[in-house]
């Protein structure tokens, strides 16, 4: 995990990516997908950089890019922030979402936690509504087998019109599919890719709207368009406008087609929240549908348990009474442990610097040399050392302990309702913890590959 002072910084949450090719036949490549889903770890195994990696959501708040080659062509790789659904609530979503749109990317890697697939692969839908360059990437697909679940990649591949390639992002070796099926990628538009039925009013709302639509909005399928329109997705809209430099609703033939539409979903009964629930849950019910036969489970206690474990982790009092309990462990662990650690060092340094002050004797130093090396920057040094290092050698190996037995993810979960009230979010205390640590101040601070 590479904590940096960009990645942490005034500067994080700056989603304006430059793409710098090397070459001209650079393609770009974006990393979409779910949070926490491993997409950083992919684009690091791919790329040799050092994104920020952890187990829990929300690390990757802007895109970056990264090179990688293979023996046809070579990438530019675009690690994107999470993201449920291209409708986006967060800056880091639109973020993401404005890449997916807009970034002119060759073809989109959309990877999924083989462990939810239901869930992860809503995005891939909504994705394939933009463009059919997509590869679907099912990672984590270590986990799904110690949690006995199978998946059927091939049918998967089938139903959906697009490659759909397992992988386990921390095995290198793992990706060599992922990269000849991008090799493999036409510049051509597959169009065998699966497309989501909306129910009946809105497809017949939106066939109201699209033949009205008659530029080009930076690629963008019409029908995607005219949902947004029938949703009145402002900020949306804008970031159209800001890309293609196009009006949407500058066509007075479109402000009527989508006036008309309204009127005609009103008329049916579907109007605002409705409206955006009936969208949202089309492409939902669309990915369950699609894993229904795809997904196997040879352990069936196993999803059972981790639920009863979650309900207590996360219930409305066990899981505070559990959290401070575990914190104030932790923090009892860190700041008596430190004090031992910090006594040691203090007696190990003490007992060096007299070793240090016998040489600078024995090698007639002078005394103003002796004081600057003894008193003082051999002093300071270990005097500093001697507490600071203590508790961060504590803390940092159980912040990850937690981390990797996956409740760090439960505590933001845990912590977001009084988060939000002080207009925060629950991942907001992951890193305001470890940022007790000052970890900006360790510019490439590592805690675990
Ligand atoms: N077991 C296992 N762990 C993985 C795999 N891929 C990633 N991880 C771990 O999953 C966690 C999340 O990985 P990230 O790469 O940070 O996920 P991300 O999708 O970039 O997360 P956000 O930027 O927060 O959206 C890290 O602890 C990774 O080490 C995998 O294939 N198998
Ligand atoms: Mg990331």
């Amino acid at each position: 995990m590479g904590l940096t002072v960009k990645s942490t910084g005034l500067g994080a949450a700056n989603t304006n990516l430059v793409i710098k090719k090397k070459s001209e036949n650079d393609k770009v490549i974006a990393i979409a997908g779910n949070p926490n889903v491993g997409k950083s770890t992919l684009f690091n195994a791919l790329t040799g950089m050092n994104q920020h990696t952890g187990n829990w959501p929300g690390k990757t708040v802007a895109n970056a890019q990264g090179y990688c080659k293979t023996e046809k062509s070579s990438y530019v790789m675009v690690d994107i922030p999470g993201t449920y659904s291209l409708f986006a609530h967060s800056p880091e979503e639109e973020a993401a979402r404005d890449f997916i749109c807009f970034g002119k990317s060759r073809a989109v890697v959309v990877v999924c936690d083989a462990v939810c697939l239901e869930r992860s692969l809503n995005l891939a839908l909504q994705t394939l509504e933009i463009t059919d360059n997509v590869i679907v990437c099912v990672n984590l697909l270590d986990e799904a087998k110690r949690k006995g679940i199978n998946i059927d990649l091939e049918e998967l591949s089938k139903r959906l019109g697009v490659p759909a390639v397992g992988t386990v992002a921390r095995k290198k070796s793992s990706l060599t599919k992922l990269m000849s099926e991008l090799d493999n990628m036409s510049e051509a538009e597959n169009g065998k890719a699966f497309s989501v039925k909306y129910p009946e009013i809105i497809e017949k709302a939106v066939d109201i709207i699209t033949p009205t639509l008659k530029r080009e909005y930076c690629g963008l399928s019409d029908k995607w368009v005219a949902l947004r329109l029938l949703e009145n997705d402002r900020e949306f809209l804008k970031s159209v406008e800001i890309n293609s430099g196009e009006t949407v609703l500058d066509m007075p033939e479109t402000e009527k087609a989508v006036e008309k539409a309204r009127e005609y979903l009103k008329n049916e009964g579907v109007y605002g929240e409705r409206l955006g629930a009936m969208i949202a849950s089309a492409s939902v019910a669309a990915s369950e549908n699609i894993c229904k036969g795809i997904v196997s489970r040879t352990k069936k206690g196993y999803a059972e348990a981790d639920r009863k474990a979650d309900k207590i982790l996360t219930g409305k009092y066990s899981g505070f009474a559990v959290m401070l309990l575990l914190l104030l462990l932790i923090f009892w662990i860190t700041v008596s442990g430190a004090n031992y650690l910090s006594d040691f060092l203090s007696f190990l340094f003490a007992k060096l610097e007299k070793l240090l002050r016998f040489a600078l004797l024995h090698l007639k130093t002078p005394n103003w040399l002796c004081g600057v090396l003894a008193d003082g920057a051999y002093t300071v040094t270990s005097r500093v050392v001697s507490v600071m290092l203590p508790p961060m050698a504590i803390f940092f190996p159980l912040f990850t302990l937690l981390e990797d037995s996956g409740y760090l993810p439960r505590i933001a979960y845990n912590l977001d309702k009084p988060f939000k009230r002080c207009k925060s979010c629950g991942k907001q205390a992951l890193t305001m913890w470890s940022g007790d640590f000052k970890v900006c101040d360790y510019s490439d601070f590592t805690v675990r590959d």
